[in-house]
């Protein structure tokens, strides 16, 4: 049993280091540091870390041991898979009644005839007033259902490659003024995210590409939940999730699924195979997406930091304070309880990480991305690690961060720390493809 030495210090007595976002005052285009005093300040400085106990993912609240996989389904599983719905991401509903899928566009000579695009609508309601769009590449050269990587874009789905015939995404902004409505304006440029999403590398290594623009889903700013998907499961008077209720990150998690149900009719792409994929918040929603829909067969989270794959414990770069501060919408209202009192959490999130078990996981870093805490991501593979060993599957070892662009695949958890800053770049992409190949192609 893993026990760290503990201490109830919470985040808030840190003695501060850096400013509000520990980010370049460049990349941050704020004003330079030391002019935010009068916001909270963060931790970057490792030695300044709180001791901390983690939660054991292998000891039930009730202190029963879990000392094998029949144990770990029935018993400690659902337990923290519950804890996180109700604590940290809220629950989602199930699929919609009125949910169905229409192909709008498939067209087998794209990308110079490397692949074939889908455009599928995938209709929440019977009256199609609801609907997300979902992108799919997929390698012609293929024999029978391939495996695919499935994604998020931040800017609609016309931003990822330079292909002229992907029906272009609007996006949806927060309203100017308060209590304005919501702004949507023609998309951003076309493959205004390319460097983001190496579709042919993908192709060409046998992998198909689905991704879908998140504001489809649900917008990214606080709209009260009245913009999104959240209305349509509404009871009479109701107005807003319940506190243990899903927030934005939890509704794209369940588009995700969404997708997830169209992959299994489409006999072109191989449900039991797809990755999914996040970067920064999307990151979060990949390892939430796959912990609670174990249809998914991989997880990949880039750079997904707090609330993702780094230890909220650890209060180093962002907080469970300061991500539900300034984003008030992505967790349900429940997980602002633990805002600078980590250590009452009932869970961390290296039993996320775990909930993914025994399917493989990769863990991506960034060793500029300080606000993510690599070493918080990395430290969450390795206490994931006894549960995927129940499997008798390998893990991470080793408390010290792996070196800089040396990525660890030989087991079930794959990391690395790639030089450079917080993005989702074509050598994190290679990583995933190498991880995936192991894990995807043989079966
Ligand atoms: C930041 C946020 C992070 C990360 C990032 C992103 O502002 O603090 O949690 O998710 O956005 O999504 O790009």
């Amino acid at each position: 049993m893993r026990t760290i030495i503990t201490s109830r210090r919470s985040c808030a007595s840190k003695p501060a280091c850096r400013d509000e976002t520990g980010r370049s005052a460049a990349a941050r285009g704020a004003e330079p540091f030391g002019l935010q005093a009068q916001t909270p300040t963060v931790n970057l400085d490792e030695s300044l870390v709180p001791e901390y106990v983690l939660p054991d993912p292998l000891t039930c609240r009730s202190g029963e041991r879990i000392a094998d996989t029949a144990a770990w389904r029935t018993v400690r599983r659902p337990e923290l898979l519950a804890l996180f719905e109700s604590e940290v991401y809220g629950k989602a509903p199930g699929a919609p009644e009125g949910l169905h899928f229409e192909v709008l566009s498939e067209d087998r000579y794209a990308l110079s005839n490397m692949a074939t695009r889908k455009e599928v609508a995938i209709y929440f309601t019977d009256d199609e007033q609801h609907a997300m769009t979902l992108l799919i590449y997929l390698p012609n050269k293929r024999t029978g259902a391939v495996p695919l990587f499935l994604g998020l874009n931040f800017k609609g789905n016309h931003t990822i490659c330079d292909d002229p015939l992907i029906t272009e995404s609007v996006s949806r902004m927060k309203p100017r003024e308060e209590g304005g409505s919501e702004v949507r304006i023609p998309g951003f440029p076309r493959a205004a995210a390319a460097s983001r999403w190496p579709v042919e590398m993908l192709i060409a290594n046998g992998y198909g590409l689905a991704t879908v623009y998140r504001g489809d889903i649900d917008p990214d700013y606080d709209d009260g939940f009245r913009n999104g998907v959240h209305p349509l499961f509404y009871r009479e008077g109701q107005t807003r999730p319940d506190a243990d209720e899903w927030g934005t990150l939890a509704a794209w998690a369940w588009g995700l699924s969404r997708a997830m149900d169209y992959f299994e009719t489409d006999e072109d792409v191989d449900a039991s195979r797809v990755a999914v994929v996040g970067h920064s918040r999307h990151g979060k929603t990949a390892l939430w997406a796959a912990a609670a829909d174990e249809r998914f067969a991989m997880a990949v989270s880039n750079d997904s930091g707090c609330g993702g794959a780094a230890l909220s414990r650890r209060c180093f770069g962002e907080t469970v304070e300061r991500i539900n501060r300034v984003f008030p919408h992505w967790f349900c209202a429940n997980f602002k309880r633990y805002a600078n009192d980590e250590a009452a959490l009932p869970v961390d999130q290296h039993e996320l990480v775990a909930l993914v078990a025994p399917r493989p996981v990769y863990i991506a870093s960034a060793a500029e991305d300080l606000w993510a805490d690599p070493r918080g991501e990395y430290l969450s593979g390795v206490y994931a690690t006894p549960v995927y060993e129940l499997y008798g599957l390998q893990g991470l070892y080793g408390e010290q961060l792996p070196a800089t662009d040396e990525p660890r695949m030989t087991g079930a958890i794959g990391y690395h720390v790639r030089s450079g800053a917080h993005d989702i770049t074509a050598y994190d992409w290679q990583q995933f493809v190498r991880f995936a190949d192991k894990h995807l192609k043989n079966n």
